[in-house]
């Protein structure tokens, strides 16, 4: 049987598959390793001051990490700068934040040729490799330069943006011309895929034949294939010691109050402003109904090294302060918000414990909030999921109450809407939606991919029909 070899930014270690702390794409990635005795490639987050290839291996559950460190010029260049201030806003629809710089393209090519250098020797025939997202789009072909030859995959976990703007990026033409070194790519959505046919017919002359791209010499697979959470391990947690006792915690800090939660990375991607924004129409629109509600919004930092994202920071914390200004009243406070994270356990406790899930990003490759907050309701009393028409996710959760976040008026309206929906409407979607999370979860994600990788996904195809 072959190896499986994952290759992303970087590497979570894996801590047992219920362990509360670890994410859910690491749990997906283990499995799928302990299943082909695979090597998990990655950055290790540390820095050094001279970068020698060095490369340490764990193995922990029956999964080998392999990682290498990086020089502060790469973070400053690689990861802060070309991932994080290019691709990412430009990825995310935000030309307007997007750097272009010729040192931040530079570090960005000399790390994935670090990647390819030092991951080279650790492939053997008969392996696959499987590389996830846009840190490491060039990757593919930086190993097939130095020979590699076998079956390669790329999935993009974020938004592939419309041909146009895409275009905005100095040698975007280059860079969506190196991922014809992979033999399939996968992007979470019909919507993203489209965008990328779109880019390599209108800009690149190339065609499409059935689910296959041709450029050139080059033939490649390409795939939606939405990413999706450990649904069932997921509902357990909800279920756990930790998680009844945030249950508990919250609903009795909420004194008969319907709870709205918000979980987000503080990420501009993440709409929280037009969130906060939409949430304070509610509270003028519907003065009554003032006091049923408290927003609750968990938001920990993240690439603080990037000015954009401290702007965002500075921005909600004023933005959160007028709206409590406002509203806030003796015995309550419309936005709790808290800038820390917290376990996966808790979280899914405070999931269960809100009356809506108010998940509302400007744009997004999936969202995987969204299916949690579904995963961690209870079946007899689920509550409302809003969710964003902008999300990846939106394109699955159809039965979700489904909101342009541009709108503070439709943001206000769902909310209302929400608290007043009644419990057979709410079961009769949560089921809807809990459904699709069940089914598409992260076991079918990685197994869709890696049998299409494999070459398998035709076999499968043929094999199931009657
Ligand atoms: C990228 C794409 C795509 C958040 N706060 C805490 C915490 N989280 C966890 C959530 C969730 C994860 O972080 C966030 O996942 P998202 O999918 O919402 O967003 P990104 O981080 O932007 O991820 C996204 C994803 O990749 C997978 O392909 O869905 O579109 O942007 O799991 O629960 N976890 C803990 N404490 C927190 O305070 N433990």
């Amino acid at each position: 049987m072959s190896r499986l070899i994952v290759v992303s930014n970087r590497v979570s270690a894996p801590r047992g598959s219920h362990s509360g702390a670890q994410g859910g794409l690491a749990v997906a990635l283990s499995a799928a390793l302990q299943e082909y005795r695979g090597i998990w490639f990655g950055w290790s987050g540390e820095v050094t001051d001279q970068f020698t290839g060095q490369i340490s291996f764990e193995r922990e559950h029956g999964v080998t990490t392999a990682t290498i460190d990086l020089e502060p010029q790469d973070v400053e260049e690689y990861y802060d700068g070309y991932a994080n201030r290019t691709l990412w806003p430009l990825f995310h629809y935000r030309v307007d934040l997007a750097e272009f710089e010729r040192g931040f393209a530079d570090g960005y090519q000399r790390v994935n040729e670090r990647f390819a250098q030092t991951l080279m020797p650790l492939i053997e025939p008969d392996d696959v490799v499987w590389i996830q997202d846009y840190h490491l789009l060039p990757l593919g072909q930086e190993l097939r330069r130095r020979g590699a030859r076998e079956r390669m995959g790329f999935f993009l976990h974020i938004p592939w943006p419309p041909r146009r703007l895409l275009s905005t990026l100095p040698v975007a033409e280059e860079l969506v011309r190196t991922l014809f070194a992979y033999d399939v790519i996968g992007f979470q959505t019909d919507e993203w895929l489209q965008s990328f046919l779109d880019y390599v017919r209108e800009e690149m002359g190339g065609h499409i034949e059935g689910d296959h791209v041709v450029l050139g010499e080059r033939r490649i697979r390409v795939m939606a294939c939405p990413i999706g959470i450990d649904a069932e391990n997921f509902a357990q947690l909800a279920r756990s010691p930790q998680a009844r006792m945030a249950y508990r915690n919250m609903r009795d800090s909420a004194v008969g109050r319907d709870m709205i939660i918000g979980v987000d990375r503080l990420d501009y991607s993440k709409g929280l402003e037009e969130r906060f924004l939409g949430y304070e129409r509610f509270l003028k629109e519907h003065p009554a109904a003032r006091k049923e509600v408290f927003l609750l919004q968990i938001a920990p930092p993240s690439r603080a090294a990037v000015e954009s994202y401290r702007i965002i920071r500075a921005s909600l914390d004023s933005l959160s302060g007028r709206v409590n200004g406002a509203y806030a009243d003796l015995d309550w406070v419309p936005i709790r918000y808290v800038n820390q994270g917290y376990s996966r356990d808790v979280l899914a406790g405070v999931y269960r414990a809100a009356k809506i899930g108010l998940v509302t990003p400007l744009r997004d490759g999936m969202n995987l909030v969204a299916k949690e907050y579904v995963a961690a309701q209870d079946p007899e009393d689920p509550g409302v999921l809003i969710l964003s028409r902008f999300a990846g996710a939106a394109s699955q959760l159809t039965a979700a109450v489904l909101v342009n976040p541009h709108s503070a008026e439709e943001i206000s309206d769902a909310i209302m809407t929400a608290l007043r929906m009644r419990r057979e409407e709410r079961i009769e979607r949560w089921r809807s939606l809990m459904d699709n999370v069940e089914r598409e979860d992260v076991v079918w994600w990685r197994q869709t991919f890696v049998s299409a990788l494999m070459g398998e996904d035709q076999a499968l195809l043929v094999d199931s029909e009657p």
